[in-house]
């Protein structure tokens, strides 16, 4: 009897001892088996308690009770102290380094097109413009007719204008917006409209598709020197007051007198070179006050009526304020080239 309840103690501090030495979640449970388990000696030694006296079966149920008891404790311990550990390692591996740089957001921004585009507005708006819009298929009265174009104009040719059928066109300038803002509305009249324009036409200073934003002041007793004010004022404030200007006189259908406005090269500063074909003067827009006979297509009477005109390439202002020497970058998106705006 002595011997059996010694039997069971030993058998205990042995599996404590086995306990404590396992080193992981399926040592444990192994030890569990050989200690509690259907074969084990613990087991074993139960079914044989019935063998014996009441009193004997007593003391040495009470022992092993208390064996098992202890058993089963360390084992939530150690196994609770295993998934601590294993909790914490597994933590650790997971870890931030904080040293390590960040992941950049990467950010969209407006094509360098549209920011010139609002540059451009902006200028205008401040001094009391009004945008102005319209479609872009267009009739041959308000592209060309209206606009004071001659019937055989080369302008008009196939190989200059996109012809749709049912004599509708893309149209070629922005003209046709401020011919129906004219036709809309009644002078006094400050408009500019940008947008998309067409032509048959493609180098590496011309796109079939290109944009503009055109001009047109209306009013009693405008002037040339009113027209010249206003350029002036815009080409200081969109390349720098620096650059001096410079108006040669042309020709357009739609206005008369007509004049092209350059600026000093904003590549040499004036002393010449490639971009500027060694003049050291670019042209940045065309200009004129507006033709009577254009007043006297939308129904303005010219004897009351005097205006100036205006227009200017979206891309050309691009190329020339960021030094751009192929139009097809703007339409390749490229986003390598786009970053840079
Ligand atoms: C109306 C009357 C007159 C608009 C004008 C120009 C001169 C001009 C070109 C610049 C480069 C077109 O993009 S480009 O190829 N434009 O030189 N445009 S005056 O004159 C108008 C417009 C509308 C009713």
């Amino acid at each position: 009897m002595a011997s059996l309840i010694e039997e069971i103690r030993a058998l205990g501090t042995q599996a404590l001892a086995d306990i404590r030495a396992a080193a992981s979640l399926e040592q444990i449970e192994q030890v569990r088996v050989a200690v509690m388990g259907r074969k084990s000696r613990l087991t074993q030694l139960m079914r044989e308690l019935g063998a014996l006296s009441e009193d004997e079966r007593r003391k040495a149920g009470m022992v092993l009770n208390e064996v098992k008891d202890a058993v089963a404790d360390e084992l939530k311990k150690r196994r609770a102290a295993l998934e601590a550990a294993a909790r914490a390692r597994e933590i650790a591996g997971q870890s931030v380094d904080i040293t390590l740089p960040g992941r950049a957001r990467l950010f969209g921004r407006r094509h360098p097109l549209v920011q010139v585009r609002r540059q451009i507005e902006e200028i205008f708006i401040s001094m009391g413009f009004s945008i102005a819009l319209g479609p872009e298929i267009e009739n041959d009265f308000h592209n060309f007719a209206a606009l004071n174009f001659p019937d055989e104009h080369p302008a008009r040719d196939m190989q200059d204008t996109f012809y749709l059928p049912g004599g509708w066109l893309l149209r070629t300038h922005t003209s046709p917006v401020q011919i129906r803002a004219m036709l809309a509305t009644t002078p006094p009249l400050a408009v500019i409209a940008p947008g998309r324009v067409y032509r048959a036409d493609a180098d590496v200073t011309h796109s079939p598709q290109f944009h503009q934003v055109e001009g047109l002041l209306v009013d009693r007793r405008v002037t040339l020197g009113d027209l010249k004010g206003v350029l002036e004022a815009f080409a200081h404030r969109m390349f720098g007051a620096q650059y001096q200007t410079r108006f040669r006189p042309s020709f357009f259908p739609f206005t008369e007198p007509s004049a092209e406005m350059d600026i000093g090269c904003v590549i040499c500063s004036g002393v010449g070179c490639r971009v500027c074909g060694g003049t050291g003067w670019l042209e940045i827009l065309g200009a004129g006050m507006v033709h009577p006979a254009v007043f006297e297509n939308v129904g303005y009477d010219p004897e009351k009526w005097t205006g100036f005109a205006f227009g200017m390439g979206i891309e050309r202002i691009a190329m020339l304020k960021y030094g751009i020497n192929d139009i097809r970058l703007f339409f390749e998106n490229d986003k390598r080239f786009l970053e840079q705006f």
